[in-house]
């Protein structure tokens, strides 16, 4: 289904909500999932409602022509940053482990195969999954960047990034982490909330 640009996590809940066995799993850029549907963003980590959230961050708004988004680097350029961005970013993992989601995981998409295994794990799991999938934008955030052609950007998500697994290593100074980088066990709200249901439904507590 598409939806409105930011409320794609409203639109999944309900859905999901309505059928809840249902798989339900929600693509978003960072511009969709951390700006405009940031406030949803963070009420799905702390509802922890079973769906799968696929960001893929790209660090602009590149559809509308390279604005600024909550991702892009502090410095970068973007075309509403000419003299470069004086924010700082949010980082979307982090984010969603503060608020509270089941599962949370970055890769690349120079990691493909990796990639895919973690959509999938995040499919499995129970309670809300969120992906982030680093991209890139050679044409709007590229080119202001003078970050070189696609090739070279997916040189970059490979250079950049490092393993999990291999975060204590003296390799992993200053890079970013890929791999499953949460994964707890916390109640999943459509099962509350129709242990609720049934709950109320009961003889005795209706009231006449
Ligand atoms: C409600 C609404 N507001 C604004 C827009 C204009 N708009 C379209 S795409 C976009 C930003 C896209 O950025 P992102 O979510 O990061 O996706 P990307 O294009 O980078 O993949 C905006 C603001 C819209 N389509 N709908
Ligand atoms: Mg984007």
């Amino acid at each position: 289904m598409h939806t409105t640009h930011g409320r794609a996590l409203p639109f999944a809940t309900g859905l999901k909500l309505a059928k809840p066995n249902m798989k339900v799993i929600v693509v978003m850029g960072d511009g969709d999932a951390l700006a405009i549907g940031g406030n949803h963003f963070l009420h799905t980590c702390r509802r922890n409602i079973d769906l799968t959230a696929i960001i893929i961050n790209n660090n602009i708004y590149a559809m509308t022509g390279g604005q600024v988004s909550p991702t892009t680097p502090t410095e970068s350029m973007a075309t509403t940053a000419m003299y470069g961005n004086i924010e700082r970013p949010f980082d979307i993992v982090a984010v969603a482990q503060a608020a509270g989601a089941a599962m949370v995981s970055r890769s690349t998409v120079y990691h493909a195969i990796e990639l895919e295994k973690l959509v999938v794990a995040s499919i499995e799991k129970k309670g809300f999954s969120v992906v982030e999938a680093l991209s890139h934008c050679h044409i709007a955030y590229g080119r202001l960047n003078r970050s070189g052609s696609s090739v070279d950007m997916m040189k970059h998500h490979r250079q950049s990034t490092i393993p999990v697994e291999q975060a204590n290593s003296t390799a992993a100074a200053g890079k970013i982490l890929r791999g499953v980088l949460v994964d707890r066990e916390i109640p999943e709200y459509t099962e509350q909330y129709r242990a609720l249901v049934e709950r109320v439904q009961q003889p005795e507590r209706i009231i006449v």
